[in-house]
């Protein structure tokens, strides 16, 4: 997949694994969603061994094969070993201008934001796109904070211009008000990786993101 980076406009669904909430587990998921036409997905995996990531994280590579963009959460060292797309890591992460060292130039590097003056530090540091989080409250992630709802998307939208990717508590019911507020594409694990149907979840959502998208105009 050439110019990696290019594509990131044109992402709509994000897929985020989770293995702990999962119902047919991780690379079931990833496969469905990239045949339902997922062109992101980031590897999240918190309590297992380096070992067994970095051998999944080649699974999961293999699955993305060329038609999705492969990022490892948090794990530079993960991502480096299997020569995935980048990464994405938080504010306790590694600071974006030594993972750019260590992956150099061309490698994606995503950070998650919480409200303005984060997001035009992140594009001032080198990200190359924000996670803003949470937009809606969620049990996901359980330090994720109060959501901040979908009508603060814009101010960072107008903010940076790098991508701008929502996170928490998105659902079919309420993504269209994401994309509406702004956001450029939009994370939905729960809501993908515990249906029964990952695949139609994920045709679904992208179907009301495309669809929300056209409306705008
Ligand atoms: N980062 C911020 S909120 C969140 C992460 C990883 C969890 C989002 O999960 P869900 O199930 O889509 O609310
Ligand atoms: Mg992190």
């Amino acid at each position: 997949m050439d110019n990696k980076r290019s594509l990131l406009d044109i992402i709509d669904f994000y897929l985020v694994t989770d293995s702990g909430l999962s119902k047919k587990g991780t690379l079931s998921d990833v496969e469905n969603a990239v045949a339902a036409g997922c062109r992101i997905v980031q590897y999240r995996e918190k309590s297992r061994t380096t070992k067994d990531m970095v051998l999944e994280a080649a699974q999961i590579k293999k699955l993305c094969g060329g038609k999705a963009i492969f990022l490892v959460n948090d794990r530079v060292d993960v991502a480096m070993a299997v020569d995935a797309d980048g990464v994405h890591i938080g504010q306790d992460d590694m600071p974006i201008s030594m993972a750019r060292k260590l992956l150099g130039p061309d490698k994606i590097i995503g950070l998650t934001v919480h409200d303005v003056e984060e997001a035009k530090k992140a594009e001032q540091s080198g990200a190359d796109y924000v996670g803003l989080s949470p937009i809606f409250n969620t049990s996901t992630k359980k330090d994720a904070g109060t959501g901040i709802g979908p009508e603060s998307i814009r101010a960072v939208k107008d903010a940076i211009c790098i991508p701008v990717v929502a996170i928490g508590g998105i659902n079919k019911e309420n993504c269209a008000s994401v994309v509406r507020g702004g956001a450029d594409s939009l994370v939905a694990i729960s809501a993908v990786v515990c249906s029964e149907d990952v695949r139609k979840e994920t045709m679904d959502l992208i179907d009301i993101i495309r669809k929300t998208r056209l409306d705008k105009k």
